[in-house]
């Protein structure tokens, strides 16, 4: 597998690995459905853990048997991913077998396929603070054979700040797809520290986001499902048997915590990431929370 670690390049203005941009031109050109649900994250912004909710607020009672058989990778597509010896993003996207579709993607808001837009598709956005994002995205690329190599912790943040990371910057991911709920009034743009701080709360404001009437009890159940270490101990959802993770190295629910960056970032790491910070966000309105 070590051989299929690939290189960055520059793919109109964001930094991207060939296992996201083969299939452009079908991902571009993907027919979506007008009850698609679409989960669009920087990555590991909790991407996985949104998803198996929106699987158990959609599926866990009518089809109970699917998840406990059927790993999340396999019931929520990665649109464009496409990496040889596994079926494509598109590909098990087009033949899922339950409905609606529940649809993972990294892309950036202006590579959205544009069928989504004009079938006004509801988009469910994760966005995870700066500093513990980066910290997850450096053990994730520790162990994801098919990631760039990380180097080392300083110049994995160096390049960070600089968006040259696989699926660009963080900055202008946040950022852009924030920017464009004043447009398009079907995205629920949420944070991942408001799932740590209150899961049922997030989980109750999804299920009114998509139109659902779980109740109560069934909403418990699935906060009791989707706790950190429930999922970990998981095979369906925490990647135990995804060969191109080496286990050894880091895990996939690593830590599941706001605010583990203070076990990464020297005090000068942080204080210059502060000031780069201000910089980039100074004309956005968005705010995180990186403590709780
Ligand atoms: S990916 O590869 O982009 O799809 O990764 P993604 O799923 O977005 O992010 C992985 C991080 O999310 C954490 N996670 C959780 N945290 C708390 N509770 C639950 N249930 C949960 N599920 C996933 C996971 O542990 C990764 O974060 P870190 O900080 O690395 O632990």
């Amino acid at each position: 597998m070590d051989q299929l670690r690939p290189k960055l390049f520059d793919f109109h203005g964001v930094s991207m690995t060939h296992f996201f941009t083969d299939n452009w031109d079908k991902v571009q050109n993907f027919k979506a459905k007008p009850d698609d649900i679409v989960v669009a994250t920087y990555p590991k912004a909790g991407t996985t853990w949104v998803c198996y909710i929106l699987d158990l607020l959609y599926f866990g009672q009518t089809c109970p048997e699917r998840e406990k058989s059927v790993t999340i990778y396999d019931r929520v597509p990665f649109l464009e991913f496409i990496c040889p010896q596994y079926p494509t993003g598109i590909d098990m996207a087009d033949t899922l077998p339950t409905s609606p579709r529940i649809i993972k993607t990294h892309l950036p808001v202006q590579f959205l396929p544009k069928s989504f837009w004009q079938q006004n598709c509801k988009i469910v956005y994760v966005a995870r603070n700066a500093k513990d994002n980066v910290v997850s995205y450096f053990h994730f690329d520790r162990m994801e054979k098919v990631q760039p190599e990380p180097g080392d912790w300083s110049s994995f943040l160096q390049r960070f700040k600089e968006g040259k990371m696989v699926f660009g910057s963080w900055y202008d991911h946040v950022c852009g797809w924030w920017e464009k709920k004043r447009t398009y009034s079907n995205i629920h743009y949420m944070f991942y520290e408001d799932l740590v701080k209150d899961t049922g709360l997030e989980i109750k404001k999804l299920g009114s986001f998509l139109g659902l009437s779980t109740s109560e009890e069934e909403r418990k159940k699935i906060v009791a499902c989707v706790q950190f270490d429930v999922m970990k101990a998981n095979p369906m959802t925490n990647l135990s048997d995804d060969p191109t993770l080496d286990c050894s190295v880091s895990q996939f629910l690593r830590k599941g915590k706001v605010g583990d960056w203070k076990n990464h970032f020297t005090v000068a790491q942080k204080e210059q990431f502060d000031e780069h910070y201000k910089q980039k966000m100074k004309d956005t309105n968005l705010q995180f929370c990186e403590e709780i």
